[in-house]
């Protein structure tokens, strides 16, 4: 089921004719509105007149986070601050967080693109949609609610935390649609089990997940533990939030919102563009956003796209789940290690349980990576022996995949601690 056909399923010379022509008007609009355009753009020789084909876009500079940091907090607002209704910020790792503004057109544009997520995802008006994500500046409750209110579900605005009280709820308005990052709901499938309550006689149907990477076989964990179709949802606060793409039932890349979001794939290190079916760094051009329009933004993450036709019926571009930031990248004495290879890895092994936690450290300017691994309930009580002949065979498979050497240490059931939110899986104590 479609949220807005018309534009899920546009043909493609449809497509770029309406992207072209909101490109025009996005350089014109932030060249007159944006100091920090209009020098850039000046910069580089562009003028709004510039732009003739999608194709021109490469002209244009790339916008970056730290472009966002050096106008903390409102300089890149393309419109007057009355305009704004609502402003949101995410907390980075250094430093002042990344603000951004909505004007009420935003909003509304965010309610289309989540409502469209969430009915792509299965869910419908009917639904009783359990909002898990975090309310407040992070942009996932807040998100995920106005796209369920929007399709007409009846939303319950739990936010994160209380793990008892979502299970309660899960179990006594019969929730069917569940909102959270994928560590939350594997810990809440868990915290439901250790109460004895059954997930298989929750009324639970769907569960859309997103805000952090997961793996494929974190997603066939989760369906068996929580007895949902699981579906991946991506999004960043710079852009909109949750809603620039959404996986449909095909559960096979997900559908880019690209009538407001154009993506482009670089090569990270040189900038150059790739060419579908080519991993690289996303790139998004918000071609309909007022409070905060980026050009060209340099979102991080690493990820591929595909044109082909999706047997959902929608013919948007689709990207591959994204298994890690370019900045999440460790590397380990010069080999390219990201956390999701890991965890690909412990999910194949039935004596690990799905929680992990790196530790990266230098010992005499060597790097190690030292991963904890938690095993399962049965297994932790088996005999010392036992525990060693998993803890090599883990060893043996990491190192298959990553190519180095790494310690394996296997911890208690339940040591490792679980997220509410993002979930923390690196901890890299070496001195930057
Ligand atoms: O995490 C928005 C969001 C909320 C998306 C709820 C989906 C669901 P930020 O806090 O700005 O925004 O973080 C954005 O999180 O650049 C990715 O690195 C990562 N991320 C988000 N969704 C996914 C996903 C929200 N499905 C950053 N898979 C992004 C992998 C994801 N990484």
């Amino acid at each position: 089921m479609y949220w807005n056909e018309a534009s899920e399923c546009c043909g493609r010379r449809d497509l770029e004719e309406l992207q072209l022509e909101r490109l025009k008007a996005l350089v014109e609009r932030v060249y007159r509105q944006v100091p920090f355009y209009r020098n850039r753009l000046e910069e580089a020789g562009i003028r709004p007149e510039s732009i003739r084909s999608l194709d021109d876009l490469q002209k244009i500079p790339f916008t970056t986070k730290a472009d966002l940091r050096d106008n903390y907090p409102f300089g890149l607002f393309a419109v007057p601050m009355d305009e704004i209704i609502r402003i949101h910020a995410s907390t980075g790792t250094t430093g002042k967080p990344t603000v951004v503004g909505y004007t009420r057109k935003d909003i509304e544009t965010w309610a289309e693109v989540m409502a469209r997520t969430l009915m792509s995802a299965g869910a419908h008006q009917g639904d009783i949609i359990q909002v898990a994500y975090g309310y407040g500046l992070f942009t996932g409750g807040l998100g995920a609610h106005y796209g369920a209110e929007k399709i007409g579900a009846a939303v319950v605005p739990v936010s994160t935390g209380n793990t008892k009280r979502q299970i309660t709820l899960l179990e006594d308005f019969g929730t069917t649609v569940l909102c959270s990052t994928p560590s939350y709901a594997l810990y809440l499938a868990e915290a439901a089990e250790e109460r004895g309550i059954s997930t298989r006689d929750l009324a639970l149907r769907v569960g859309v997940f997103g805000a952090e990477p997961w793996t494929d076989n974190l997603r066939k964990e989760i369906e068996k533990k929580l007895h949902v179709s699981a579906i991946d949802i991506y999004g960043l606060s710079e852009i909109i939030g949750p809603g620039v793409a959404s996986e449909c039932e095909a559960k096979d890349g997900l559908h880019i919102m690209e009538d407001h979001f154009l993506p482009e794939i670089i090569d990270p290190a040189t900038g150059e563009p790739r060419g579908d079916g080519t991993a690289g760094e996303l790139v998004i051009t918000t071609l309909t956003k007022e409070g905060i329009p980026l050009l060209r933004y340099r979102v991080r993450d690493i990820t591929r796209l595909t044109r082909d036709a999706c047997s959902c019926g929608r013919t948007t571009a689709r990207m591959e789940r994204v298994t890690g930031r370019s900045d999440d990248m460790l590397i380990i004495r010069g080999v390219n290690v990201f956390p999701s290879q890991i965890e690909s890895v412990l999910l194949e092994i039935p004596e690990a349980a799905p929680h992990y936690l790196i530790y990266v450290d230098r010992e005499k300017s060597l790097d190690t990576i030292e991963v904890h691994v938690e095993v399962s309930e049965e297994m932790f009580s088996d005999e010392v022996r036992e525990m060693a002949k998993v803890e090599k065979r883990i060893r043996a498979e990491v190192e298959s995949i990553l190519g180095i050497g790494v310690r394996i240490k296997l911890v208690e059931p339940r040591s490792i601690t679980r997220s509410e939110g993002k979930a923390v899986r690196v901890i890299d104590r070496r001195k930057k």
